[in-house]
């Protein structure tokens, strides 16, 4: 049955990563090509893998694009939620586990803070997979001396621990809206136009939304202060953002299913938000498809 061999595939492929992620020397050295901007770190959140809405084809283009000393994967990595209603699992998505874990091989710190889709990750804490450390909540420190502190953010969404069933009947709704944009976006696409989110500007036009956004970085950023740190990077909410708050830095790296965006922390320590709107390239498909053969 395809579904099950295609679980069976996503699993090798996820196990033989882990078991080969000792320190090695690097498989294609020929990867650090020209044409690349290196950054001191990097923070993702959302990427959502496993669902149709995690755009993982650009978000390669964007890791290939950028080198690192260090990844923070802030939370939402993996969809168990969905992964557990219907499993589905391209090699696309394959390809970008393989891509953090090379990264983790050749030297970049990569670190994992569980959010509450991948949960289940959560028991994993104190771990190290394949040169991925799994950790409840991390603290950066810039290369200008300043402490963030990283946490996906779920704790402070009032929904979320209030009214489950609330949550879900708003994850279909999104899942909806997530599709519509998707088919906006192929369409834009072949007409030459730039990526649009049809989401990020629904949202934008919900007051409501935009209440409920403002009462989480607050709290969030309240939160980061209290525990005496000079900023916060989370995600959860799918909007990115970076503004100083009652005196404190909040950074929220956005999504990998809509905004497509990650905060960055330069040599000098200077932060930036930065999207990624450039389309697809379909060649990052058949490149994908030929190391994916090597790798098996
Ligand atoms: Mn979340």
């Amino acid at each position: 049955m395809e579904p099950l061999a295609t679980r069976f595939d996503a699993m090798g492929a996820l196990g033989q990563g882990l078991l080969h992620g000792g320190p090695q020397a690097p498989a294609h050295p020929s990867e650090d090509e020209t044409g690349q901007t290196r950054y001191r770190a990097i923070f993702i959140s959302d990427l959502h893998l496993g669902t149709p809405g995690c755009q993982a084809a650009a978000l390669l283009d964007f890791l290939k694009a950028h080198p690192s000393d260090y990844l923070y994967l802030v939370g939402d990595i993996v969809d168990g939620w969905q992964l557990r209603r219907r499993w589905f699992w391209p090699q696309s998505h394959n390809d970008v586990v393989q891509k953090v874990l090379r990264r983790a091989r050749k030297g970049c710190r990569v670190v994992f803070v569980p959010g509450n889709h991948d949960e289940f990750a959560r028991g994993f804490i104190g771990h190290s997979f394949g040169g991925i450390e799994v950790i409840d909540e991390a603290v950066h420190v810039t290369a200008d001396g300043r402490r963030l502190w990283i946490t996906h953010g779920d704790h402070f969404d009032g929904v979320i621990q209030c009214a489950k069933w609330l949550a879900y009947v708003g994850d279909n709704l999104y899942e909806f809206t997530l599709r519509l944009n998707r088919h906006l976006n192929s369409l834009r696409a072949r007409l030459g136009l730039p990526y649009w989110s049809l989401s990020a500007y629904l949202k934008h036009k919900v007051k409501k939304a935009l209440n409920y956004v403002t009462d989480f970085e607050v709290a969030v950023a309240a939160e980061a202060r209290r525990r005496g740190h000079d900023g916060v990077v989370c995600g959860h909410i799918h909007r990115a953002e970076m503004r100083e708050i009652g005196g404190t830095l909040y950074c929220n790296d956005g999504d990998w299913v809509e905004s497509r965006s990650a905060l960055v922390e330069h040599a000098d320590g200077r932060l930036e938000l930065v999207h990624w709107d450039q389309p697809a390239h379909a060649h990052a498909h058949a490149h994908a498809r030929r190391r994916g053969t090597v790798a098996a």
